[in-house]
């Protein structure tokens, strides 16, 4: 990877690291805490809330301003992964190497750090983004509309309904979008937002967003089929296991890796074509074609 764009990216990912342990602090009862800090600050390679704060910094020439947001993004993650481990949803013992939240904690907690950290995360938003209200209150609706029954949920839902079952290329791309899409989405939009983004560079940093959610999905659709517990954290197989139809088992290997490097590639077209001079965009869609290599 370019050297100045990893730079960045690691200061990045100390600046949040850093912002999500000070902002989750233990409370009384502490349990709940725990169970929140345990999966938040496990990890992780903050592929969103880095997309969040470098967006923000190419528009405006600084970053601090989308950090709140960026953790809250990160939170809402972090939810979605607690819950998908859970014995009634994906049921994995291993996230980020380490024992799934559930297992740690006990199915009760781990439910209820999830469901905390989804209100916990808008709370971060409102009560330390340093912007208009009518800024704060887009930003907000983006948040809620992308974790919600019309995005995440819906794209969880419909995953869990097709397992074992023969699915469209329609339904696939359905899952895809919303399920993983979304939280790539809702990253750009509101580091762009609050970068000052106008339409047309919001409207191509959507574009931008759609092509990189569909292009890790593919890839972390390869990964679960190519790598180890080792290199992945958690347990690899799982699709085939459960019966569920992937970018992979629907294209094959080599038309899934054709399709992500196309994506990868037209990701940075948008950039180009747009005047977004931003190495770390660019460096991003460049890696998650190398991941599988
Ligand atoms: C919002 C209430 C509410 C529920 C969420 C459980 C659920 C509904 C959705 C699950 C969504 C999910 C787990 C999608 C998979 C997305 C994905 C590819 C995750 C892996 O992301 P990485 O590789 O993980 O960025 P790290 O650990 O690096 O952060």
């Amino acid at each position: 990877m370019n050297s100045t764009a990893e730079t960045k990216i690691r200061a990045y990912k100390e600046a949040v690291n850093k912002k999500l342990d000070e902002y989750l602090k233990i409370q009384y009862p502490e349990e709940i805490w725990e169970s929140m800090r345990y999966s938040v600050l496990a990890g992780g390679k903050r592929i969103r809330p880095v997309l969040t704060l470098e967006t923000c910094n190419v528009l405006s020439g600084s970053y601090e301003k989308a950090l709140p947001a960026a953790c809250a993004i990160e939170m809402l993650h972090c939810q979605s992964l607690i819950h998908d481990d859970l014995p009634c949803m994906d049921n994995d013992d291993y996230r980020r190497g380490k024992l799934t939240n559930h297992k740690v904690f006990g199915e009760s907690t781990a439910v209820l750090a999830g469901d905390a950290l989804l209100s916990f995360a808008p709370q971060m938003i409102i009560q330390h983004t340093v912007c208009d209200d009518s800024v704060k209150l887009k930003i907000l609706e983006e948040f809620l509309i992308n974790a919600g029954a019309e995005k995440l949920i819906a794209g969880q839902v419909v995953d869990i309904a097709s397992e074992g079952k023969q699915i469209s290329k329609e339904t696939l791309d359905f899952i895809h979008k919303n399920k993983t899409g979304a939280l790539f989405k809702l990253s750009l939009r509101i580091g762009a937002i609050l970068g000052g983004a106008d339409e047309k560079i919001l409207t191509a940093l959507t574009e931008f967003a759609e092509k990189l959610g569909l292009a890790f999905q593919i890839s972390d659709d390869i990964l679960d089929e190519t790598a180890t517990i080792e290199t992945l954290g958690k347990t690899p197989h799982k699709d085939k296991a459960a019966g569920k139809v992937t970018y992979l088992s629907f294209y094959g290997m080599e038309e899934a890796k054709k399709r992500l490097a196309f994506l990868c590639e037209s990701a940075c077209d948008i950039l180009e074509e747009h005047g977004i001079k931003s190495e770390v965009l660019k460096e991003i869609a460049l890696s998650i074609n190398e991941r599988v290599r």
